[in-house]
């Protein structure tokens, strides 16, 4: 079975689209509210539908730039070259919740990796979470994109938390039932986002594609992503 298709409910995607696509040119979003303090700014990093929106998503998400190095980075790729350039990036289901990808899980890591991977455990999780061993690795090719989706309550726990590589991206949470209260979350190539709770349970995520790649009226070029997502388990 797909890894993606374990841990992910599908929004409702045909009026979902087509309501955050009203969204999707953010540069001419006059809507748009930038984050200018509260608790810790995240005014590089957060824009939103409104301030209220924005002050309710920031308690649930965090964005850490360069919680890796370049090296650290490299160490990734090095590591995962291989059994991701055994795969094809998968383009063909039009169902999927996500198009233009490839993917793998990993339980054993060399020691740079290993030891990011425990530092991202320790800054996302309590100490007493059950974590999901396998730590899941998602490669975006550059026409790639996830649609927004739920990650499954039946496999994962209240937080994702997620490592980028290679390439800048936009994270977009859509509340579950109202379509036009979003948040942006700009993601920098090497940054560390965790989503926990509200923003796991009542916002949709989704990576968009370099089209509507765009953050406080600037394009971000979205370039082929690898993902390393770790996740606890449910209760
Ligand atoms: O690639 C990412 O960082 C997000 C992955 C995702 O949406 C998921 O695994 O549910």
């Amino acid at each position: 079975m797909r890894l993606l298709f374990r841990v992910v409910q599908q929004a409702r995607r045909g009026t979902l689209l087509k309501t955050v696509g009203n969204f999707s040119t953010v540069s001419d979003v006059s809507g748009v509210h930038r984050d200018h303090g509260g608790k810790g700014d995240a005014s590089t990093w957060l824009c939103g539908s409104s301030s209220h929106i924005e002050e309710s998503v920031r308690n649930f998400v965090d964005v850490q730039v360069d919680f890796i190095n370049e090296e650290e980075e490299g160490a990734f790729l090095k590591e995962l070259d291989l059994s991701l350039k055994k795969k094809k990036y998968e383009f063909d289901h039009w169902d999927d919740a996500i198009h233009g990808f490839r993917e793998t899980e990993r339980v054993q890591w060399g020691a740079v990796c290993g030891a990011v991977i425990g530092r991202l455990r320790a800054h996302a999780f309590p100490q007493d979470d059950r974590l999901l061993g396998p730590v899941h690795v998602l490669d975006l090719d550059k026409a790639g994109y996830i649609k927004p989706h739920v990650d499954s309550v039946k496999f994962c726990g209240n937080t994702i938390a997620g490592i980028s590589l290679l390439s800048d991206s936009i994270m977009r949470l859509v509340h579950v039932d109202e379509k036009t209260h979003w948040v942006d979350l700009l993601l920098p190539r090497r940054s560390l986002y965790v989503l926990r709770d509200e923003a796991r349970y009542k916002f949709t995520h989704e990576i968009l594609k370099d089209a509507e790649s765009v953050f406080g009226g600037k394009h971000i070029p979205r370039h082929r992503r690898i993902s390393i997502i770790c996740r606890n388990l449910p209760e």
